[in-house]
């Protein structure tokens, strides 16, 4: 016997092929923001304020600082503690070229990281500490306040950015800048690791570790003396004072480990996969300590920068970039070869990712996305409670817009079919009626969008698994594609890739419900996707139809889901 090789779903003829570099005139129109501001009560405040006030509160330090050293306890004090704690252990090895050539790596990957994630805030321009994303509960934005007289999407919400502010710049490239960040990321991480092995089988560990409580009084005695602007010796050849300590310290063992935990717990699947803790240590905290992280990064690279220059710039480049301790010119002109490549990498990242998108989407790809594939497998099972359900939750996308769907809205879907097909033994259409009538599954869960923001909501519809029981997939189907109703943003069907064994997993239902009442057409009605392990754009709202495949090359333009055609993201996207 043999069996005739189905038919493809006429669907697929609907999906649109895409372009392989931002064009202006087929993106998102610009849109700006606001200068940011900060929320104190029901107050915002400009950030600008932070320029005068702190100008104004750098000269009354300076004027403090100077009367108070004319006190006789303060001599006492600075006496007693000249500046670096008595007993910090010298280190021997001066600066070695590691040591060199990986601050230069960390200095030239965090250029990439902080300015990509900068681009990826952009995307959702608010920071909350609350669970849910409800408009006026931000406590920092750089976009206006939630317009509440129209329907405003989470894309609507997103700011453009300058392409040499971001990476790529522009508005909703976070597609592009997530490769950037997350691929440096690991460049980063691994130099970090290495970083941190080498201070350790070395002697210098004691330049940052401090191994006395002295640290502090020294702390504040440099703290004093630089702000007097009569600064202490300096012996940073072999050991530093306790406000380099301190700061460096806290740079390197306390702010780079938050980022990496803060920003892997934005993760459906990892958030998920955590249990309590990820429930706990929910997105918006996740995402708000990780700007507080990024903007201790910034502090600590202004002020850091600053030093090497007012505290003797000739040694402090002889020793980070010569290895040497004397006060001749030889670092100072390999620092500005270094400042040179920076420069560089700085204008060109953001023109080659706009016109060489799709090679940095494959590139990232490469690097990073068989990794963050890796967490797909996790099967996710954390829920919620009914008093974490959201009190408002962002719509998202491109909403319907054809006869076809204001009719089957019209007549409330009642001529709706779901196809199901493809590889499959026995396709089957399915008829709202037919889905009601299968057992039924509730789930309270978060939804994380690929922007930032996310929201908690149950969700009630009929498990995938159960669909997979009736239709049968064959071994050769390994992927599952979900149709929209609905067009996407740029012209085309809307639609989305998943593995299959995503399809398995306890979590992953067709919702027709929303907590507890029929879905809404905003939200996706009559049908939408739930996968609890990837991001929001992968939850096909509007499902019209399900086909099950071998590949995905010939679907669109072959990346596995309308953003992934046209936005540049990953088809594997639990993270
Ligand atoms: N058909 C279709 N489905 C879609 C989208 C879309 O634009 N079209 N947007 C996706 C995105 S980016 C998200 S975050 C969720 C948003 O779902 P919500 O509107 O219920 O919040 O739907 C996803 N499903
Ligand atoms: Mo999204």
């Amino acid at each position: 016997m043999t069996s005739q090789p189905p038919s493809p779903e006429p669907l697929r003829a609907k999906l649109s092929d895409a372009d392989d570099r931002i064009r202006l005139d087929h993106w998102m129109p610009p849109q700006q923001g606001i200068f940011p501001r900060i929320r104190i009560g029901r107050k915002w405040i400009n950030t600008l304020w932070a320029l005068p006030i702190g100008a104004a509160v750098l000269l009354c330090l300076i004027a403090l600082a100077q009367s108070l050293r004319e006190l006789p306890e303060v001599k006492a004090f600075i006496q007693n503690h000249p500046g670096i704690a008595q007993s910090t252990p010298v280190v021997d090895s001066g600066f070695p070229w590691w040591l060199q050539l990986q601050h230069f790596l960390n200095m030239f990957f965090m250029l990439f990281i902080m300015r990509s994630g900068l681009q990826i805030l952009a995307d959702h321009p608010r920071l909350y500490w609350g669970r849910d994303c409800t408009p006026g509960t931000d406590w920092f934005r750089f976009q206006v306040p939630v317009p509440k007289d129209r329907i405003w999407t989470a894309k609507d919400d997103s700011v453009t950015l300058p392409t040499w502010l971001g990476i790529p710049g522009l508005r909703h490239t976070l597609g592009l800048s997530r490769w950037w960040h997350f691929s440096v990321n690991l460049l980063w991480l691994i130099n970090g690791v290495a970083f941190y092995i080498l201070l350790f089988s070395t002697d210098q560990w004691r330049r940052l570790v401090p191994v006395t409580w002295e640290v502090f009084p020294a702390a504040l005695s440099t703290a004093i003396q630089y702000a007097s602007l009569n600064f202490p010796v300096d012996e940073g050849w072999t050991r530093y004072n306790g406000l380099q300590q301190l700061s460096y310290f806290v740079t390197v063992f306390i702010a780079a480990p938050v980022s990496i935990a803060t920003g892997l717990m934005q993760s459906p699947a990892i958030s998920n996969a955590a249990g309590w803790f990820g429930r706990l240590f929910n997105r918006q905290a996740m995402r708000s300590v990780h700007f507080i992280s990024f903007a201790w990064f910034v502090g600590f690279i202004l002020a850091h920068g600053a030093m090497v220059f007012v505290t003797g710039i000739r040694q402090n480049t002889n020793h980070m970039f010569a290895g040497i301790d004397d006060a001749s010119w030889t670092g100072f002109p390999l620092f500005l070869v270094a400042m040179a490549i920076l420069l560089a990498a700085w204008l060109v990242v953001s023109p080659f990712t706009i016109s060489h998108a799709r090679l940095v989407q494959r590139t990232g790809a490469f690097m990073i996305g068989w990794l963050m594939g890796l967490a797909e497998g996790w099967d996710p099972r954390s829920q919620l409670t009914k008093k974490d359900i959201s009190p408002y939750f962002w719509p998202n996308g491109t909403m319907p817009n054809s006869k076809e769907f204001d009719d089957l809205v019209a007549e409330n879907f009642a001529s709706y079919r779901l196809h199901v097909g493809g590889l499959v033994e026995a396709p089957r259409d399915f008829s709202l009626a037919d889905l009601r009538a299968m057992p039924k599954q509730e789930q309270i869960t978060t939804h994380f969008c690929i922007q930032g923001w996310s929201g908690v909501a149950e969700w009630g519809g009929m498990p995938m698994r159960d669909i997979l029981d009736l239709v049968k997939p064959t071994p050769a189907a390994l992927y599952a594609v979900f149709y929209s109703l609905a067009d996407g943003a740029d012209g085309g069907r809307y639609y989305d890739v998943h593995k299959i064994d995503n399809m398995s997993h306890d979590l992953t239902i067709l919702a027709y419900e929303m907590n507890g009442a029929p879905l809404s057409v905003l939200h996706g009605a009559p049908l939408r996707l739930r996968c609890e392990n990837e991001l929001g754009f992968k939850m096909v709202k509007w499902v019209a139809a399900i086909e099950f495949v071998r590949d995905f090359a010939d679907l669109g333009a072959g990346q596995g889901g309308y953003n992934e055609d046209h936005e540049f993201y990953g088809y594997r996207m639990p993270i």
